[in-house]
Order: C-alpha cells, then sequence, then structure tokens
C-alpha cells in the first residue's frame, strides 16, 4: 500500500498537517478510543445487566475472553492452567486487554494517513466483540447494543481527533486524552464496579445466612484431621478452596429466581424452584473435590462439609427411561458436564448442594445451587450454578470437555501427596514429620506408605476414616539423617489397589505419578 496516495474520499480530507503528526500521537489517540469503547460498553453492559435486559454477556472483553475459552484446546488449557493456576482467568483478561491495546494503538498510528481504513479496521474489531457477544450462551439480539454503542464512540473519537490533528493550529492533543481518557476510564470502572456484584443476588445470599434448613446434621470425627502443621486441614475453609471454571464473570444470580429443569429421556418433565428445594429434608456429606487437570503433588483439590438435596430424588421425580445412561448437566453460564446416571441414582451422596461449610454457596463456588458427585473429577460432575438435567446417552450427547480433548468418563484416581515438609526444605536432623494427604474417592483409602531415597516402603499412620468420599491425612515419624534425600509417598483404596506410579499427563483423564520431595537435613 502506498502512503503517499491523495485522499478519496472528500470527508476525510488528510491535509498535509496531520501528515507531521508524530506517530505516537496517533498511538496514544487509538488507545483512547479503545479505552472509550471498551468503557461504554462495559458500562451499558453492566446497565444491561442490572435492569435484566441482557441474555448473555454483552461486556465486551468479558465476551472475547470467554469466546476464547471455549475454543482453547486441552493442551492450551493445560498449559494455562499449570502456568497461571487458578488465575488463568484473570492472564487471559490482560492478555486480550494488552492485544486490543496493541490493536488500537496501530490503527492510532494509521488513522493520521489513512482515516477510512483506520475506521474500517477499527469497526471489524467492534465487530468481533460483537460476534463473540452474540455467540455467548443465552445472548439475546439486545445483548450486542453496548458494543455497537462503543464502537460508534470510539469511530468518534477517531475522527475527532484526525480533524483535529489536521487544523493548522498546533493542536494540543492532551486536552482530549485527558477527556476521552477519564471518561473510558471512569466508565470501565464504574461498570466493572456495577457488573460485578448484582445487588440482589449479593442480598439473597446474605439473607440466606441465618437460616435454619431441614435435615440431618453431620459430625465430622475427633482424628479426621491430624493436626500437624503445614499439612492442609481436612476441611478446606471456603476462602481458600480451589477454584476453576469457564467463567470470566461469575455468575451471580438471585436464589429467589433460580430453577432447575429435568429434561429428556424421562417420564415427566419436573422443575423445581429454590422455595422447594428449601422444604427438602438436606443431607450432609463430606466429599473432596478433585480437579481432573490437578497435577501429580498439586492443589486443584479440596474437602469440605456439603449441605444439599440427594440428587437421586428429584431424578427419581422424574422418571428416567430405560435406555439412559447419562446426564447432561447444564449451568446458567452455558456449561455442560456429562455424568453417569448410575453415580446420580445409586446410593452415594451425589447432592444438589446449596451450603458449603455451612455457609450458603460462595458465588465463586456456584451459588445458589450446584453438583457434587464423590468419586468423579469436577468436569464430569460438579456443575456451579446449575439449571438443567437432561437424561439422555453418551452416544448422543457430550460435555464442555470431551469434545475438547478430555475422557467422557472420569472416575476419580487414587493418589497422594506429600504437604510436609514442603519440596526444598531444610529441616534438622531427628524425628521429622513427614504428613499429607492421600485420595481414592467413593473408595476410600486403605492404606499409606512413603519410601525415603531408596529404601523400603514404609506404612504412615492414617487420620481416622471420616468418609470414603474424602481425602485421608497421614503422617510417617521420619527419623531424618543429615543429607539430601528424596522423599516419596504412595497410597492404596480400600479395593487394595495401589495408585499408579506411572507418570501421566492430566489429558485426557487424570494425572498418574509418585509424588517426591526432596529435601535437605542438617
Ligand atoms: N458452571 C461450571 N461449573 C463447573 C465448571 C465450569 O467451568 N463451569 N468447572 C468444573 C470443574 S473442571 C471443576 S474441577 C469444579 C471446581 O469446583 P470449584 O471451583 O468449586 O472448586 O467445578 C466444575 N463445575
Ligand atoms: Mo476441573
Amino acid at each position: 500500500m502506498t502512503t503517499t496516495s491523495p485522499p478519496t474520499t472528500p470527508q476525510t480530507p488528510a491535509a498535509p498537517e496531520a501528515r507531521g503528526v508524530p506517530g505516537w500521537v496517533g498511538a496514544v489517540d487509538g488507545l483512547v478510543a479503545g479505552l472509550l469503547t471498551v468503557g461504554l460498553g462495559t458500562l451499558l453492559a453492566a446497565l444491561l445487566t442490572a435492569v435484566g435486559a441482557a441474555g448473555g454477556q454483552p461486556a465486551p472483553v468479558a465476551a472475547v475472553s470467554g469466546a476464547f475459552i471455549d475454543r482453547t484446546p486441552a493442551w492450551l488449557k493445560d498449559f494455562a492452567i499449570s502456568t497461571f493456576g487458578t488465575n488463568d482467568k484473570r492472564a487471559l483478561l490482560v492478555g486480550t486487554i494488552v492485544v486490543l491495546a496493541l490493536v488500537c494503538a496501530a490503527i492510532g498510528v494509521l488513522a493520521r494517513r489513512r482515516l477510512t481504513l483506520a475506521l474500517v479496521l477499527f469497526a471489524l474489531v467492534g465487530a468481533v466483540g460483537a460476534a463473540a457477544v452474540l455467540s455467548r450462551p443465552g445472548a439475546a439480539p439486545a445483548d450486542v447494543v453496548p458494543t455497537l454503542l462503543g464502537v460508534a464512540a470510539g469511530l468518534w473519537f477517531l475522527s475527532h481527533a484526525h480533524t483535529a490533528n489536521s487544523v493548522g493550529t498546533p493542536s494540543n492533543p492532551s486536552r482530549r486524552w485527558v477527556v476521552g481518557g477519564l471518561v473510558g476510564g471512569a466508565a470501565a470502572y464504574v461498570g466493572t464496579l456495577v457488573g460485578g456484584g448484582s445487588t440482589a443476588a449479593t442480598a439473597s445470599r446474605e439473607a440466606l445466612k441465618a437460616q435454619t434448613l431441614k435435615g440431618t446434621k453431620l459430625t465430622i470425627p475427633a482424628g479426621a484431621d491430624l493436626g500437624i502443621e503445614g499439612l492442609t486441614p481436612y476441611i478446606v475453609p471456603n476462602g481458600e478452596f480451589y477454584r476453576i471454571d469457564t467463567a470470566i464473570v461469575v455468575p451471580r444470580l438471585d436464589a429467589s429466581e433460580w430453577k432447575l429443569k429435568v429434561t429428556g429421556m424421562v417420564d415427566r418433565e419436573v422443575e423445581i424452584d429454590w422455595r422447594t428445594l428449601q422444604s427438602k429434608q438436606l443431607t450432609e456429606a463430606l466429599v473432596t473435590l478433585m480437579c481432573v487437570s490437578n497435577e501429580v503433588g498439586g492443589d486443584l483439590t479440596g474437602n469440605a462439609v456439603w449441605t444439599g438435596w440427594p440428587v437421586r430424588e428429584l431424578l427419581a421425580m422424574a422418571g428416567p427411561r430405560a435406555g439412559a445412561d447419562m446426564v447432561l448437566q447444564t449451568s446458567v453460564d452455558g456449561w455442560t458436564c456429562g455424568t453417569p446416571l448410575a453415580a446420580l441414582t445409586d446410593d452415594r451422596n451425589a447432592l444438589l448442594a446449596i451450603r458449603m461449610n455451612g455457609e450458603p454457596l460462595p458465588f465463586e463456588h456456584g451459588f445458589p445451587v450446584r453438583l457434587v458427585v464423590p468419586g468423579l473429577y469436577g468436569y464430569v460432575s460438579a456443575t456451579k450454578w446449575v439449571t438443567e438435567l437432561k437424561v439422555t446417552t453418551f452416544a448422543q450427547d457430550q460435555g464442555y470437555w470431551t469434545p475438547r480433548g478430555w475422557s467422557p468418563l472420569g472416575p476419580v484416581k487414587t493418589s497422594s501427596r506429600i504437604d510436609v515438609p514442603r519440596a526444598g526444605a531444610t529441616v534438622k536432623a531427628g524425628t521429622v514429620a513427614v504428613a499429607g494427604v492421600a485420595w481414592a474417592q467413593h473408595r476410600g483409602i486403605s492404606k499409606v506408605e512413603v519410601q525415603v531415597d531408596q529404601g523400603p516402603w514404609t506404612p504412615a499412620r492414617l487420620a481416622v476414616d471420616a468418609s470414603i468420599d474424602t481425602w485421608r491425612q497421614w503422617v510417617l515419624e521420619w527419623d531424618a539423617t543429615p543429607g539430601s534425600h528424596d522423599i516419596r509417598v504412595r497410597a492404596y483404596d480400600a479395593t487394595g489397589e495401589v495408585q499408579s506410579p506411572y507418570e501421566a499427563a492430566p489429558a485426557p483423564d487424570g494425572a498418574t505419578g509418585i509424588h517426591v520431595v526432596n529435601v535437605r537435613v542438617e
């Protein structure tokens, strides 16, 4: 493309003066135009959501990130989780914003000489955002309005800047930068604040804290927690519980508006609302959740007391038909997972959980209702913000992660982890408590063994067995001698089978291998 061609459209005259504008001025103009677009888009999206007129995810940057996540292959998801851990979504948001900023700056530079082309490119970027918004689950046509208005503001700013740059008088661009930047920045800030918290949802969750529920209470046996310093507590507090999901913006539902329907291969479709669920006899259960992306020695797992209604009772009301073997669970944000029907109808504590450690579910963990199913990785069982259960078959339907390279079935693999001493720690010679957790959800742990260097596998002492559905703490008093030592652990499930020692990556159905920790003894 030639840069010396004369302007082709009369309404966009590139006055000679505009050519003297330095590139960085154009870049800042582009950035401010982008900020205005994103800021107004975010603010209007939050307002649209607040008045209940949004169908899906109308905020443009969140929609683009969300659409990106949904197209992420298994290896990239693995990479993101192993690099950024549970900050993977924040990293993606930052990445999206950085790419967008670079594109806007480039368009701004271009706009100095080729305004029409720059405006077309800017509109194209906006169209990508609009398409992302429309591709979000539940998207309504109105969802695209905030993005379109934001883009219009950005286009206006670019042309305005071009006009100002083109006037003969040495114009002062900092005025428009300050005004545009303030407007865009404030809109983004307010939009994020408003979008982050639906007040009705927060109020509905707060109100539930004091509520007393019907049903049986659970007591955790003394001795389930060995109380060793540095060892993960048997019950993980809600604030420290790992979080994994595809939600860029945490769904915040108002409990009183929540409904769950059972559809598909059933004798009769059933729908229950929050009031009905509250009136049920609830159960408390100890269940250790585990992410299939957890690496050997990883921390994408946690144990909690869950309060809820056994989902088998709801399914019994609907009456699954012969031939069905899967339940496709759907979340309000469109995420799905396929759970074996048998795991939801047998006698295990598969719950429609409404409380976590005695508190209404935190928003990040699925408020108001999520599934918790002992024995299965979260990606095939633990739907947060659940809204539909479709009784179907594995032949007919697939959960979210299956076409992305993960196994349709995800039973938790027997495994174990050393928590203390930490890898790379230096400890004093003498008696050292080596301790950790071992798990084989819904089978239970029967034995844990520890090996130091090439020594014999020695049985560790197990904590009291509180539930076969949870991890079990273990400890071994080790007589540590000076030097560098490798400590290994392996677990046996209740059937007597030892965990796999073979190293396997998380994809497609869960990592295996032995956790090894190297320590220095002085
Ligand atoms: N709606 C929804 N539910 C979801 C997911 C999700 O992406 N969206 N991720 C699942 C996965 S992969 C795991 S491991 C668990 C994690 O639950 P937690 O975040 O409460 O620890 O939630 C499951 N439920
Ligand atoms: Mo997961």
